[in-house]
């Protein structure tokens, strides 16, 4: 039987083929064994290494097109970047494809499948070891490491299978000039269809499964993050549930349900930790090194409830990165007085089930009692993706600064960068002040008199150094005083609402705060990178 070249784009296009079911089969390990899914593992990993220039300009460019193109990026931002790394995980089994019938042509390997077992241990191999190293991702143990080895080698032998097929010229044709041609390409083609229907058929199925078991696994947290809302907690109970100034119909809630509460995570999936075997160790520095478990930290100390309002640094000026829940932990005062933290010291540094880290200050700390180690967001425990079984949390600092999925806390007298500064942004990321128009009402227009009032609502925020006053102006005119809802903490963003006398025509309206002691929102507009957007909100209508 004589071979033949095949084309590389043949490589391509099988694999193509062969990549989706690969996929698919990955996704079913993961949801049937718990197992790493390698392309997000890969992205991760990539994204970990890349300089942090590179990463902004990427999630700028991200963001960006999501605005122009309208699209809420609190809730599309994680689609957005799983989808990149699905799409670079199968850009690459084509390229494997292509990169093997390439070196088969040029070596006329009689050897298929050798070479497309070696094709798939190239190719699965550092998949592998990036899937496994990963400190996010489940261990992998002997049956993941059996089923990745499974995986790729059938990939790689279904490879070689199909240059073999598609390289063996038909002998039966060879004698028949002009028709050669002809049949071997109905041949080639219904050989591809046949690999086209099996890699769809193992798709679908792969990928079925997968949704299905995925969907009763989450089912007791979406019902958590579903049910649980500032409501059933009973907003009558609110500390300020007889303030007078009421929200403007429109204006974003003032206790945001935890299913809209925003979520940043360095990985491309939230980090899973089995809170029974957890336990908390700080080390380093301390005249006794404690090993806390979720119910030492319950138990052992006064729960602390603060309504907190907690905002991302890479939001711009009127962000859907920023919520306001109930946090519950231990003061960290309390935890540390335990562990007798020695005199020299001067750092914790914190670490993260993601791989994340962060540094916090002993002085800080030493300063507010009201920094505490959080296990409960809403009374209830941290839903996963906001860091269960605990995070940390600090007034007027932005959430990069405060780790989730704690691991460890090491007392260190050096200073240590985070993750996020490491990558450029700022050291402290203290809280802009910002105020924001979520909503001109026009549909709710109050009748006095013979005037129209528009009430116009939002709200404004500066970490714990309080708002004293927002001010609000149409049209370029001049800035007046809007009403300001007392919040529900000294930490939490303030609803205002401000009444306009209604007037037909287009409008600019355009809002800014003051802070407690007088300070005045910084107006010019400066983006988020490195420390937290600043400039006027504004919000423009046709009336
Ligand atoms: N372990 C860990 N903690 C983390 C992060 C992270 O990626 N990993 N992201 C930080 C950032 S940038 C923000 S804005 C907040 C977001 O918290 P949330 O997702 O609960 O809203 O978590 C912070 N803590
Ligand atoms: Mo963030």
């Amino acid at each position: 039987m004589n071979r033949k070249s095949v084309s590389i784009w043949m490589g391509a296009l099988v694999g193509a083929l062969i990549t989706l079911p690969l996929i698919a089969l990955m996704y079913l390990g993961q949801q049937l064994l718990g197992q790493a899914f390698p392309p997000y593992e890969v992205f991760n990993w990539i994204s970990g290494l890349l300089p942090g220039p590179v990463i902004t300009f990427g999630i700028d460019l991200m963001i960006d097109t999501m605005l122009l193109l309208g699209i809420n990026v609190a809730n599309s931002a994680k689609i957005a970047e799983q989808g990149m790394a699905l799409l670079l995980f199968y850009l690459s089994g084509i390229f494997a494809g292509l990169i093997f019938f390439l070196i088969l042509n040029r070596l006329q390997l009689k050897v298929d499948l050798i070479a497309g077992m070696i094709m798939g241990i190239l190719f699965g191999l550092p998949v592998a070891v990036i899937s496994i190293d990963d400190p996010g991702s489940a261990p992998a143990g002997f049956i993941g490491l059996l089923w990745f080895l499974v995986l790729f080698l059938g990939w790689g032998i279904t490879l070689s299978l199909a240059y073999k097929r598609l390289s063996a010229a038909e002998p039966a044709v060879e004698t028949e000039d002009g028709e050669v041609s002809s049949v071997e390409v109905i041949n080639r083609r219904q050989f591809l269809i046949v690999l086209g229907g099996a890699a769809a058929a193992i798709t679908v199925v792969g990928a079925g499964l997968g949704t299905l078991l995925n969907t009763s696994g989450n089912r007791d947290e979406d019902e958590l993050l579903s049910t649980h809302t500032g409501e059933e907690n009973g907003e009558g109970s609110f500390p300020n549930a007889n303030d007078p100034v009421t929200p403007v119909p429109g204006t974003r809630p003032e206790y945001t349900p935890l299913k809209d509460h925003y979520k940043v995570f360095i990985e491309l999936e939230p980090t899973e930790i089995d809170g029974e075997t957890w336990q908390l160790p700080i080390t380093g520095l301390v005249g006794n090194t404690l090993m806390l478990t979720l119910d030492d930290l319950r138990d052992n100390y006064q729960p602390r409830d603060q309504f907190v309002t907690l905002s991302c640094i890479s939001g711009r000026v009127g962000t859907s990165l920023i919520g306001t829940t109930m946090w519950t932990g231990a003061s960290l005062q309390e935890v540390l007085a335990d562990a007798d933290v020695d005199p020299e010291a001067r750092y914790l540094h914190i670490t993260s089930g993601d791989g994340f880290y962060e540094t916090v200050d002993l002085d800080l700390v030493a300063s507010d009692e009201r920094i505490m180690l959080c296990y409960d967001w809403d009374g209830h425990p941290l839903p996963v993706e906001h860091g269960f079984p605990l995070r940390i949390w600090y007034p007027d600092r932005f959430g990069m600064k405060q780790p989730k999925w704690i691991t460890g806390i090491e007392v260190i007298d050096e200073y240590r960068e985070g993750y996020w500064v490491e990558r450029g942004w700022d050291e402290i990321a203290q809280i802009k002040a910002t105020s924001v128009i979520d909503t001109v009402a026009v549909d709710a227009i109050i009748e006095t008199g013979d005037q129209q009032l528009v009430p116009i609502g939002g709200i404004a925020f500066s970490g714990d150094r309080g708002i004293s006053k927002v001010e609000v102006r149409v049209d370029g005119g001049p800035w007046e005083a809007a009403m300001l809802r007392s919040p529900l903490s000294e930490t939490t963003w303030v609803i205002w609402r401000f009444e306009w006398p209604f007037e037909a025509g287009e409008h600019t309206f355009e809002v800014r705060c003051t802070e407690g002691d007088g300070t005045p929102q910084i107006e010019e507009t400066v983006k988020s990178r490195p420390s937290g957007a600043t400039g006027i909100h504004s919000s423009s209508a046709n009336l």
